[in-house]
């Protein structure tokens, strides 16, 4: 099965938010954006712009009908600056002009007044501050502080990851309607079109009902419009609302990059104690998030990043500190991952920190480390149906790890100037929304009369092929053929109270409710047949859309099925509602059942550094991935390859830059670098473990969105092998991502310092 949905793409026929056909009478917005990261907003200058040619009206918070808030976890965040500016790039005013030329235009003819306040950008210095958006956490198990006492070996250090840009293809915007009863209609690229309907209703000071958001598919999220679709779509529902007139809101790139927040950058202090057989005995780990100036998701993404603090390996003795840091930039936000990411890779840099300091290969550490069923994480969930261990091994034996090690040693014993490495990265990812009450969606079927199929679900297709899944799950629940199935836009009359598609529990969701609803309607079809033709319902089934039983006539299709059963009026619509079963949390003793399973794999990486000039090719990666039992492979394996490519990205080239002003640097595609095609290794190997799957994935086929983008974070360990290779013995600081520059400096300190020295002189 293919995903149905790259022929339409590549033929210009799927319609993005930006090719819904404009409405007669539809104004344009553009978002005047606060120019300095802190201060108190003293006043406006809108006079000039308000005469400008094409202008309609400009708002302000003070135009809020409704309250001015669009905080989820925490009420912090106004849809416009209200008093107080927080970050550069915050919404301050809209513009709403005849044409998109005239709103821009008008832009540049505001003045805020603005009186400075000190900025803070750094995480550190806000916690020293007291500058926290909740209350720190802490996940305990063991006595990690008595454990110390009897390890062999104990190593301390720093780890630090950045940013990262979604760099989602469509940018941020929405389109929305006034609708008659006062209400709006917004047509969103959101992943969380329930967000978007809450929070406008809330701005806007109706009821939720009096919204309605429509989602057909977005290009691309990984997180960004998870809850930072929101803004765009309650200041679009906001001018519509108050002018009468469709309004329509489209970021440009720069635009969304400097408005928008990113993956949350974090700095980490870790100890490590080992015994003197490698076993990891205690682990303790300080966690400072970047949160940028609003909550946004960062108190969820900072559970997240607690509970993927030991990753794939059993620890007996931990204690995981986190604290979400409020900075003025743009509040950081879900990311692929969702803080899994940045947790995983300060375990891997105190390995292999211990590694390099015993002497011995990072492997060593983490094979003897592995989780083994039955053993606890620190929140106490047993690792259940765990395949860590298979899945090293797989990929050790399948792709040749000694071998290989083998060949790069050689080859670094040949060359001088160029130098291979190589890292093993093991992957344990839990599956579930880690707030217990999001894990539930619906499904609204509708068989109609000619026997074609109607499917409304809260999953938002994102490029990820939900939609493929969703039509797979229904077709073979139903016995019949995947055309005749349709899945519907996303839309909060038609399937209410959702939860972002996200998680990477999207399929796994709303799989699940439409494999209910389908269900129901095919008893409800044999039902109807059993009566008809007097025969027992318990032999009747439907394949290729025939009904199969002794006594049942050949003619009997499933047109014939569904019109008969519709004539003896048997209901053709069915509503199924789905809730992850066995799963809880208590944030109270940070222990219990969060997640329904986890995602196990392992990934070999291999590169090479060209030791002139500090440039580097990530060469191969070999992944042995647990898919369980996958229905689509070929969506699936595009899901790690891609989630691999994205991990290398924020691991090698993406620097997210931000200077002491708080004004994104990084601003462009000319000085933001993500992976293109030459920066795809020329290996990407994806090897399908032989494991069942898990009862809660839909038909045993596990999870895949986030768990791969952490396979990533071998790339940043092979460079520093290599780096090490040339420079033996050298003690590399453990910041990420390790762009060619970083590189550089691990190959050649002195010169770098002494070349920052004359540059600060020259300066
Ligand atoms: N979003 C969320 C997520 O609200 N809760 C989660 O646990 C989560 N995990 C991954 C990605 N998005
Ligand atoms: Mo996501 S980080 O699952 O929106």
């Amino acid at each position: 099965m293919n995903h149905l949905d790259p022929q339409r793409h590549v033929r210009g026929e799927s319609q993005y938010l930006d090719d819904v056909p404009v409405q007669q009478g539809t104004l344009y917005a553009a978002v005047y954006e606060s120019p300095l990261a802190h201060g108190v907003l003293k006043g406006l200058d809108l006079g000039a712009a308000r005469r400008a040619p094409g202008v309609v009206r400009i708002l302000t918070a003070a135009d809020v009908p409704g309250r001015n808030q669009i905080g989820g976890i925490v009420p912090d965040e106004p849809l416009l600056a209200e008093g107080h500016v927080h970050f550069q790039g915050q919404p301050v005013a809209l513009v709403l002009a005849r044409t998109e030329r005239q709103a821009h235009a008008a832009l540049k003819l505001i003045a805020a007044d603005i009186a400075p306040l000190p900025i803070i950008t750094d995480p550190r210095e806000a916690a020293a501050l007291g500058e926290l958006i909740v209350p720190p956490r802490t996940h305990r198990i063991g006595d990690s502080g008595a454990a110390f006492a009897g390890c062999a070996h104990v190593f301390e250090g720093v780890a630090e990851t950045g940013g990262q840009e979604h760099l989602y293809i469509e940018t941020q915007g929405a389109y929305a309607f006034p609708t008659e009863l006062g209400g709006v209609k917004i047509i969103s690229s959101t992943q969380g079109p329930t967000a978007v309907q809450r929070h406008a209703a809330v701005v806007l000071g109706v009821g939720m009902h009096q919204v309605e958001v429509d989602v057909t598919r977005l290009g691309g999220g990984f997180g960004g419009k998870e809850d930072q679709a929101t803004p765009w779509g309650c200041l679009a529902a906001l001018g519509a609302f108050l002018t009468k007139k469709p309004v329509k809101l489209v970021l440009d790139r720069m635009a969304d990059m400097r408005m928008t927040g990113k993956r949350h950058p974090y700095s980490s202090d870790f100890k490590i104690g080992l015994s003197k057989d490698l076993k990891i005995i205690a682990y303790e780990v300080t966690y400072f998030q970047n949160a940028g100036a609003a909550a946004d998701l960062s108190p969820a993404v900072l559970e997240r990043t607690l509970f993927h603090t030991t990753n794939a390996y059993f620890i007996p003795n931990v204690t995981a500190t986190a604290h979400s840091c409020r900075t003025n930039l743009p509040p950081n936000t879900a990311f692929r991952g969702f803080g899994g990411p940045q947790g995983m890779f300060v375990i891997e840099a105190a390995i292999t920190k211990a590694a390099e300091e015993l002497g011995v290969l990072p492997s060593e550490i983490q094979r003897r480390n592995l989780l083994r069923e039955g053993d606890r994480f620190p929140y106490r969930q047993p690792a259940e149906m765990c395949h860590a261990e298979q899945a090293w091994d797989t990929a050790a034996e399948r792709f040749g790890l000694d071998k290989l090690r083998t060949e790069i040693t050689e080859f670094n014993r040949k060359n001088q100037l160029f130098k291979k490495g190589l890292a093993v990265m093991p992957i344990c990812f839990g599956i579930s929304f880690t707030k217990t009450f999001m894990n539930q969606t619906r499904a609204l079927v509708h068989i109609y009369t000619d026997g074609s199929v109607g499917i409304s679900t809260g999953a938002v297709e994102m490029g990820q092929g939900v939609n493929t899944k969703i039509a797979q799950v229904a077709a073979r629940t139903l016995g019949i053929s995947i055309s005749r199935i349709k899945i519907e836009t996303t839309n909060t009359t038609r399937v209410a109270n959702t939860s972002p598609s996200a998680a990477s529990a999207t399929a796994d969701l709303n799989g699940k409710a439409t494999e209910l609803a389908c269900r129901a309607l095919r008893e409800r079809l044999l039902r109807q047949a059993s009566t008809e033709f007097a025969v027992d319902y318990e032999g009747l089934t439907i394949e290729n859309e025939q009904v199969l039983a002794a006594g049942i006539p050949a003619e009997t299709t499933w047109e014939k099925l569904v019109s008969s059963a519709f004539l003896r009026r048997v209901a053709l619509t069915e509503n199924a509602h789905y809730a992850t079963p066995g799963v809880h949390f208590d944030a109270g003793t940070e222990q219990g059942h969060p997640f329904a399973y986890h995602v196990y794999g392992t990934a070999l990486t291999t590169a090479t550094v060209d030791c002139l000039r500090g440039t580097y090719t990530i060469d191969a990666v070999h992944i042995a991935h647990d898919f369980g039992q996958s229905f689509s492979p070929a969506i699936d394996r595009g899901q790690v390859e891609g989630g691999a490519v994205q991990g290398i990205g924020w691991m090698t080239l993406e620097e997210i830059s931000y200077n002491e002003e708080g004004k994104l640097l990084s601003n462009s595609l000319n000085s933001y670098k993500v992976p293109d095609l030459y920066a795809v290794p020329a290996v990407l190997d994806v090897h399908f473990l032989d494991t069942p799957g898990h009862p809660k994935a839909i038909l045993r086929s596990k999870a895949v969105g986030e768990p791969p983008l952490m396979y990533g974070i071998g790339a940043y360990f092979a460079l520093r092998d290599a780096i090490r290779a040339f420079r033996p013995g050298a003690a590399l600081p453990l910041v990420a991502p390790m762009t060619p520059e970083r590189v550089l400096g691990g190959l050649y300190p002195e010169a770098l310092a002494a070349h920052t020295e004359e540059t600060a002189v020259a300066a």
